[in-house]
């Protein structure tokens, strides 16, 4: 897992940089990776910490573009600096992850992810597993912005999404799974 190394069998330039601020929180960001592989994006993924590496994390950030990152997801937990950090070194579009690995369950890496001044931006989404596979969905929906097929694939997935649920329903209705029908 490093930004140096090609993803096994893929030899395409990563359109989506992913870095963690520990190999702890990949359990959680391992869904945003989920969601590249499922939309065919090429993607890279590491660990940085803006407090225990600055400079690598800097680095990442900075190198970004080059390698031909178009999105950098950045995921961190406690007092989460980690996207800000990716932002105040790139102009690529930055989501953040607020990691749920502290005593305060993410809450203080929701605000420290949120909370970014004026002029720098971080597209902060919800903390832990739900918002790691929000950030995947958004950094395909960035690139589907320039890209007709992706955005063909995006509501593919939605009509996927719709049908999983009507199935609910369906089984809901047919008292199910312990469910109590409802009147329609
Ligand atoms: C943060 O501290 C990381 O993003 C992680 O969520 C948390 C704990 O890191 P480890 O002590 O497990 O390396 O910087």
């Amino acid at each position: 897992m490093s930004a140096d190394q090609p993803q096994p069998g893929k030899d395409r330039r990563p359109l989506v940089g992913i870095v963690m601020g520990s190999d702890s929180d990949l359990p959680v960001m391992e869904k945003t990776a989920e969601v590249l592989r499922k939309f065919d994006v090429p993607f890279e993924m590491t660990v940085a910490s803006a407090h225990r590496t600055p400079a690598r994390a800097a680095e990442f950030a900075a190198t970004a573009r080059e390698r031909g990152v178009r999105v950098i997801i950045a995921g961190a937990g406690h007092a989460a600096h980690l996207a800000g950090a990716m932002a105040a070194h790139s102009t690529l579009p930055v989501i953040g992850v607020p990691i749920d690995s502290s005593a305060f369950q993410g809450f203080d890496a929701l605000l420290s992810t949120v909370q970014m001044p004026p002029g720098i931006p971080v597209a902060t989404v919800a903390v832990g597993k739900p918002g790691a596979t929000n950030a995947g969905i958004l950094a395909v929906q960035i690139l589907a912005v320039g890209d007709p097929d992706l955005a063909r694939r995006l509501e593919a997935h939605r009509k996927e999404m719709a049908a999983g649920v009507e199935e609910k329903a369906r089984n809901h209705n047919a008292g199910r799974r312990g469910c109590v029908p409802a009147g329609y």
